[in-house]
């Protein structure tokens, strides 16, 4: 039999709170490594739950499991994401709060098949009538389509989710899941007309050419191959070896019918699908003043006929813009650069009001009803990139890694908020802990009138001479002081060799990061001529009716901006979250470690006491340790725990006891307790096995 401490020496500890050098990021990874290499893909640090992707199948998301893990206690089964889940459950059910499991970690790093699993766990566990089987269904079947139009093939993950998810499911008194409701971040819809090489477009193309049926082809007029369409030919890469488009497109199908899409629906969508296509294809020439023409009417012929709009009107908008010049109305030609550039505009938007569209109408189906079940709680799962750091880092690095501010200030305040609620109820003087408060970057991004994107907007307002420039000049004259900012031209010689002079560095807390502000104020505006909105408000496609509305033509205001995710959350949840550093790759491990500040995490678990038990269960597992408490104590808990660990040598120092629970300060007097218990256990079995019949 093997020791408890050559056990721990081969597979590590399973919660990192229980880690003897718990400041070492070294002796964080090794434990880790030591995991992995047994196949342990999960360790806790306290309630988070830190995985990494294994990249095969480990046979552990069974039935079996499912079961094994429901209703029991967090600590006495090893981690698991389901673990995680009936946790959040019970907490839920027993204190009635809502709850809110949040995902970050590196583009591949598993969030979205966690979620999957998370999801999957509650539709298998939790009761259900017919009416909710009808909800799990849809629940489950909202994952094939999302991906289909939101996720694509990128360098690092063939199914990368390319938007943000946040999605609640509700549980009615019963603790049965009866509906959902999701919302989407950040697509990103440059994708749609453009893929770096190796990459694709969202999935969705491919399915509808691969698997569409003849006829619906021929009625949306596309052929049955990837390659003849110009937005799916930028990343040279068609076909994808771990992707089936055509089954795919199969359960897409089914998936929009269980959600409960009619067939006139579909195809209004399919309409839109392939318009975008047909959008790509369409081609310019220039006429003698370099005025943009289009060149065939065959895309426009289509376009027409699809999206239910004029085809001359259509034209026009394509190839010119609208002008008010002294109260009165001018149609300006664009040249064939400027024309390509509207067209790409109106795609992207298209595709993106489509996306919303799309979850709006899936929220529907899930729309919880039933007023006479007012008292239900929710679970949220929150599905978001982490930090991102390339070498060229843009607007949407910079929407990111805000994003994942936010999320770190959050993670940190409940963290500390809910170890601060424990010691307060157990009754345990609370010892402040000193953290890095990262308050002070967000406010430098948030801040109104003088952060960065209330200088952003402000530029992108502005009429004149606004350009990228002159926000990054307007960045350096109003927060160039800053401590967590730097531009070439205030940098030291040092720092200033690292920089672009288009650039500005933000000192954030996981690292540094240089954004490139080209094409800042394009992005942040989202520009959409006036006269192609015009058009597609004239669109007789009832999808594109509702994605542009008349209203938008008469405010005053301009397009709508692309906001940065600020995430609200109820003010009652408590915080699990699951975080995945991606496959055992030391440098890539050593970074996400860092970037999802895990160690700063630990530190502020690890402030206090490593370990707290219920006193009940505590005296459960050590009882046979005390002649005292063996078999069994008679009196009060708290007494009976007392008595045990004056009993093992515990020392004044080392343990509290609170109201329920026992507080163990450090992880090696319960290892010492633990090694005790082991030696115990052996002793007894060498006994038993030399025939010796008595009792201890
Ligand atoms: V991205 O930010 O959306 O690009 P995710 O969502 O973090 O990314 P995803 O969940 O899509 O990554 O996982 C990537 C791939 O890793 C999956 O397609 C699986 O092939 C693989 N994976 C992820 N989690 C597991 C797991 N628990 N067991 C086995 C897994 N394989
Ligand atoms: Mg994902």
């Amino acid at each position: 039999m093997e020791s408890a401490l050559t056990a721990r020496d081969r597979v590590g500890v399973q919660d990192f709170v229980l880690l003897e050098n718990y400041t070492s990021e070294a002796a964080f990874i090794e434990n880790l490594r030591k995991r992995f290499k047994e196949n342990l893909i999960y360790t806790y640090i306290s309630s988070v739950l830190v995985s990494v992707n294994p990249y095969k199948d480990l046979e552990i998301y069974t039935k079996n499991h499912m079961e094994r893990y429901r209703g029991v206690n967090f600590y006495e089964v090893s981690p698991h994401i389901y673990a995680t889940s009936d946790n959040s459950y019970r907490s839920m059910r027993t204190e009635r709060r809502d709850q809110c499991i949040l995902i970050s970690g590196e583009s591949g790093a598993g969030k979205t098949e966690a979620s999957k699993k998370i999801l999957q766990y509650y539709a298998v566990t939790c009761p259900a009538s017919d009416q909710v089987q009808t909800v799990k269904d849809r629940l489950l079947q909202s994952n094939p389509v999302l991906e289909a139009f939101g996720n694509a093939k990128t360098l690092r993950n063939d199914n990368s989710s390319r938007f943000g998810k946040y999605m609640d499911i509700q549980f009615d008194f019963k603790g049965a899941p009866v509906g959902g409701h999701i919302i989407n971040y950040l697509l990103e819809k440059s994708r749609v007309v453009h893929q770096n090489h190796g990459e694709r477009n969202f999935h969705i193309f491919y399915q509808l050419i691969e698997g569409g049926e003849e006829d619906l082809l021929r009625r949306l007029g596309l052929e049955r191959n990837p390659q003849h369409y110009q937005y799916l030919v930028k990343g040279n890469c068609p076909k994808v070896s771990s992707i089936n488009d055509r089954s795919d497109w199969k359960q897409v199908r089914k998936a929009l019918t269980v959600i409960g899409f009619s067939e006139d629906e579909v195809e209004e969508l399919m309409n839109i699908i392939s318009s975008v296509l047909h959008l790509g294809n369409m081609q310019y020439g220039g006429d003698d003043g370099g005025s943009a023409c289009i060149t065939s009417d065959t895309q426009i012929k289509y376009l027409s006929r699809l999206l239910g709009v004029s085809g001359t009107v259509l034209t026009e908008a394509l190839t010119h813009r609208k002008i008010i010049a002294k109260g009165e109305e001018l149609m300006s030609p664009l040249n064939i650069e400027q024309a390509s550039a509207a067209r790409d505009a109106l795609s992207k938007a298209v595709y993106g009001r489509t996306f919303t569209w799309l979850v709006n109408k899936i929220n529907g189906s899930l729309a919880y009803t039933d007023e006479s079940n007012k008292n239900s709680s929710v679970i949220g799962l929150l599905d978001i990139y982490g930090f991102e750091v390339f070498q060229y880092n843009s607007f949407e690095q910079f929407c990111i890694n805000y994003c994942n501010e936010k999320l770190q200030q959050l993670f940190i305040e409940l963290t500390l908020k809910s170890e601060q609620e424990e010691y307060e109820a157990e009754g345990i003087t609370w010892e402040p802990v000193q953290y890095f408060n990262n308050k002070i970057i967000c406010d430098l991004v948030e801040e109104k009138f003088k952060g960065i994107i209330s200088i952003l907007d402000e530029e992108c307002l502005r009429p004149g001479d606004a350009s990228d420039i002159t926000f990054l000049e307007k960045l350096e004259d109003t927060v160039g002081s800053h401590p967590h900012f730097v531009t070439h031209k205030l940098a030291d010689t040092k720092t200033r060799k690292l920089m672009g002079r288009e650039e500005f560095r933000l000192l954030h807390y996981a690292g540094d990061v240089n954004y490139n502000v080209n094409g800042f104020l394009d992005k942040n505006n989202d520009l959409l001529y006036r006269n192609l909105k015009e058009v597609m408000c004239m669109s007789e496609n009832k999808i594109l009716t509702q994605c542009f509305d008349r209203e938008e033509l008469t405010d005053k205001k301009r397009p709508d901006t692309v906001r940065c995710v600020v995430l609200s959350h109820p003010s009652s949840s408590s915080v699990n979250t699951l975080i995945s550093p991606g496959r055992f790759d030391e440098v890539l491990i050593r970074h996400q470690v860092k970037y999802l500040g895990l160690m700063e995490n630990l530190r502020v678990r690890r402030a206090g006491f490593a370990y707290r038990r219920r006193y009940e269960i505590f005296l459960q597992r050590y009882k046979s340790l005390c002649p005292d408490t063996w078999p069994n104590w008679q009196g009060k808990l708290p007494e009976g725990v007392s008595t045990l660990v004056k009993h093992l040598g515990y020392k004044p120092e080392e343990y509290k006891m609170g109201r329920s629970k026992i507080f163990i300060r450090f992880p090696k007097t319960l290892f010492a307790t633990e090694d005790a218990l082991e030696t115990r256990k052996q002793s007894l079995a060498t006994k038993l096995q030399a025939g010796w019949k008595g009792y201890t």
